[in-house]
């Protein structure tokens, strides 16, 4: 009696510790997110975008999502569509899964309701004496094996073409997660960089000082994903993503491309992605990086690559990736990759 009053009494008290501190961060928050100093990054954007329009050298126009494609739909329950090959390997894989735990489960259950039906202590009041039998052991031990070997060898398979290194020639893009914005860097196209931050929410808190709100252009996809620069990509061709982080870890993930990544301080994590079809595909940070971690979403837009290569142009300094060197990039990796590989052999006659 007396533990069981005094262990309601610590529940109660711990609930209402965790009610005034949810109170507490329901009134802060909005608070946070109107008194913030204007983000350097919403004027920065802005005033890249000014320039990009004045240089006048390409020109973009930002590609309207196609509703449920890239993002997620309401009353979902499954994976997203996948838009790149491994991504598609990974979803068969997933899909095949669910058949073989569903089956073995419903397998099971149905053992379990034969003993209890046919062998409980009523009907079956003399219980056999039986402790072997060969046959059936080895069946029991030799099926969940062929099963783990069926599941092992394609699960190994993703893995490794999840991990593949990126070609030579791919198109490198680095990633870096800041608290709470993302800015994509192009050192193959003139090396500049997009500063991407969440559209506002008619009617929410205001999260991105002078940054718009999500509706104000016919482009704009869904709210708390849409970005005012969205991280624009060639279609079809492999990039080299470089994804690192300017403060805390953040990662990169982006559902309908099978794509996540941490992102941390002081590190490059590489991985590269092929998306099959253009379009715009979102993600969100995915590592609990701080207050406003729900407020940086990812939106990739993945262009054919004339469409890529005239947005490059719209951005200053911007340049279409491999004209300006096509001598030297087919000239060089012959002998860099013969001085890589001569420390290496001495390393090891020098090790033996
Ligand atoms: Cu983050």
């Amino acid at each position: 009696m007396t533990s069981g009053k005094t262990s309601f009494g610590v529940g109660r008290a711990v609930s209402s510790l965790a009610l005034s501190l949810a109170a507490a961060l329901t009134t802060a928050l909005p608070a946070f997110a109107q008194e913030a100093p204007a983000a350097p990054s919403a004027l920065a954007t802005g005033a890249a975008n000014g320039a990009a329009q004045a240089s006048g050298a390409g020109s973009y126009t930002p590609m309207a999502p196609t509703p449920g494609i890239g993002m997620p739909v309401d009353g979902g329950i499954g994976l997203q569509e996948q838009f790149s090959k491994v991504g598609e390997y990974g979803h068969a894989i997933h899909h095949g899964l669910l058949w073989v735990i569903g089956l073995i489960t419903l397998f099971v259950l149905l053992l379990l309701v034969i003993v209890a039906v046919r062998f409980n202590r009523r009907s079956n009041p003399i219980a056999s004496k039986t402790s072997h039998n060969t046959l059936l052991e080895v069946v029991w031990t030799l099926l969940p094996v062929l099963i783990l070997v069926g599941i092992a060898v394609p699960s190994i398979d993703l893995i490794a073409k999840q991990y593949k290194p990126a070609p030579k020639d791919a198109l490198t893009i680095k990633v870096t997660g800041n608290q709470w914005f993302w800015t994509y860097g192009y050192p193959d196209n003139g090396d500049f960089e997009v500063i991407s931050n969440m559209l506002n929410v008619p009617g929410a808190p205001v999260i991105n000082n002078g940054v718009r709100e999500v509706g104000s252009q016919p482009w704009d996809g869904p709210s708390q994903l849409e970005v005012d620069n969205r991280m624009v990509v060639p279609v079809g061709e492999p990039i080299r993503l470089q994804i690192t982080a300017a403060d805390v870890i953040h990662s990169f993930a982006i559902p309908s491309l099978w794509f996540k990544l941490d992102a941390v301080p002081g590190r490059i994590n590489e991985k590269v992605l092929v998306i099959e079809k253009p379009g715009v595909y979102y993600g969100q940070c995915s590592e609990l990086c701080g207050v406003k971690h729900a407020y940086m979403p990812i939106a990739i837009e993945a262009l054919p690559r004339d469409k890529y290569n005239a947005w490059v142009l719209t951005h200053a300094g911007g340049e279409i990736d491999g004209q300006d060197k096509p001598a030297p990039a087919t000239a060089a990796p012959v002998p860099t990759a013969d001085a890589s590989e001569a420390p290496v052999v001495d390393a090891t006659a020098e090790a033996e």
